[in-house]
C-alpha cells in the first residue's frame, strides 16, 4: 500500500475531517487561504474535485498553489515547539468527476467506481481514459466505491446514478460487501454537493456494519450536529465542500470547521 492509501485507509478510532476544493468556484490563491485555514482547524486532507467543467490547468495551478501554503503551514508548526504533534503536512487528494481533471501534483487520486452508475462511462469508461495519465504522473490510485444516496445533486444527474433511498438499508448492505470484495480500499458514501439533507445515518451505520473499509461520507454537512451524527453512525472520514466555499474569511472559516471537528473528534 502507498503513503497515502495507509493514511486514508487507517482504522484509528475517531472521526477525520476533510474539506472538499472546486477549482471551477475560486481562484488557486483562495483555495491555497482556504486549505490553510482548514489545516490550522484541524482538517485531516484536501480533496480537489466537483464540475466537471474544470479544465487540467486550472485543477495543476489550484493544487500548486495548495501545497505551497500547507508546506508553510508545516513548516510554522516545526518552528514551533508548542504546536500539536499532528501539525504535519497533510496529503492532497484529487477526487475527479472524469479523466480530465487531473494533475501530476497532486499527492494521490480516489480512483473511484460511482457503483450505482447506469452509465458505462462512469463504472469504467473514465477510469480506462484517466489511467495512463495517472501512471505516467506517478498518482498514487486509492481504489474506491463510490455510491449516490439520495437526494444526490449533481452528482446523482451527471453521474446517472440509481439513488439509493433513505431506508434502503439492504441495498446499501450489498453494495458495501460488493465494494469490499472488489477490492476496493474505501468506501464512499454521498449526497451530492449542496444537499438538503445528507446521508441517513441509519445507511453509514448499515454499511459500516456490512463491511471492514474506511467509509467516507459527504453531501449536506453544513454543521456540527451532521458531522457528529455520521461520525456516531461510523462515519471515518466527513468532507465538507460548501460551507467551506462560504467563507471569505480565513479566520472565520477556521473558526466554523474547527468547532466542527471538535464535534467529531
Ligand atoms: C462532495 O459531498 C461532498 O462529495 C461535499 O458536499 O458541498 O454539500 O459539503 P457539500
Amino acid at each position: 500500500m502507498g503513503i497515502v492509501s495507509e493514511y486514508m485507509c487507517d482504522r484509528t478510532p475517531g472521526t477525520r475531517h476533510a474539506i472538499l476544493i472546486d477549482p471551477a468556484d475560486q481562484t488557486p490563491g483562495t483555495a491555497a487561504n482556504r486549505a490553510m485555514a482548514a489545516a490550522h482547524a484541524g482538517s485531516s486532507m484536501i480533496l480537489v474535485g466537483g464540475s466537471s467543467d474544470t479544465d487540467m490547468e486550472n485543477v495543476h495551478a489550484t493544487i500548486v498553489a495548495i501545497k505551497e501554503a500547507l508546506e508553510l503551514v508545516s513548516w510554522a508548526a516545526s518552528q514551533d515547539s508548542d504546536a500539536d504533534a499532528g501539525s504535519g503536512e497533510i496529503p492532497v487528494v484529487l477526487f475527479p468527476q472524469g479523466a480530465t481533471a487531473l494533475s501530476p501534483a497532486a499527492d494521490g487520486i480516489t480512483f473511484m467506481v460511482l457503483m450505482n452508475s447506469l452509465d458505462q462511462r462512469f463504472l469504467i469508461g473514465e477510469q480506462v481514459k484517466g489511467a495512463p495519465f495517472v501512471k505516467e504522473a506517478g498518482i498514487e490510485p486509492v481504489p474506491m466505491g463510490y455510491l449516490i444516496c439520495e437526494p444526490g445533486g449533481k452528482a446523482g444527474q451527471v453521474g446517472k446514478a440509481d439513488l439509493i433511498g433513505p431506508q434502503q438499508t439492504d441495498r446499501v448492505a450489498a453494495y458495501a460487501m460488493a465494494a469490499q470484495f472488489l477490492g476496493f480500499r474505501l468506501f464512499y458514501l454521498e449526497a451530492g454537493s449542496g444537499a438538503e439533507y445528507p446521508v441517513n445515518p441509519d445507511l453509514i451505520k448499515t454499511a459500516r456494519e456490512a463491511c471492514d473499509l474506511p467509509i467516507i461520507v459527504g453531501g449536506g454537512i453544513r454543521d456540527s450536529h451532521a458531522a457528529r451524527a455520521a461520525s456516531e453512525a461510523g462515519a471515518d472520514w466527513i468532507i465538507t465542500g460548501n460551507i467551506t466555499e462560504e467563507y471569505d474569511d480565513a479566520s472565520e472559516l477556521q473558526a466554523v470547521l474547527a468547532d466542527l471537528i471538535s464535534s467529531i473528534a
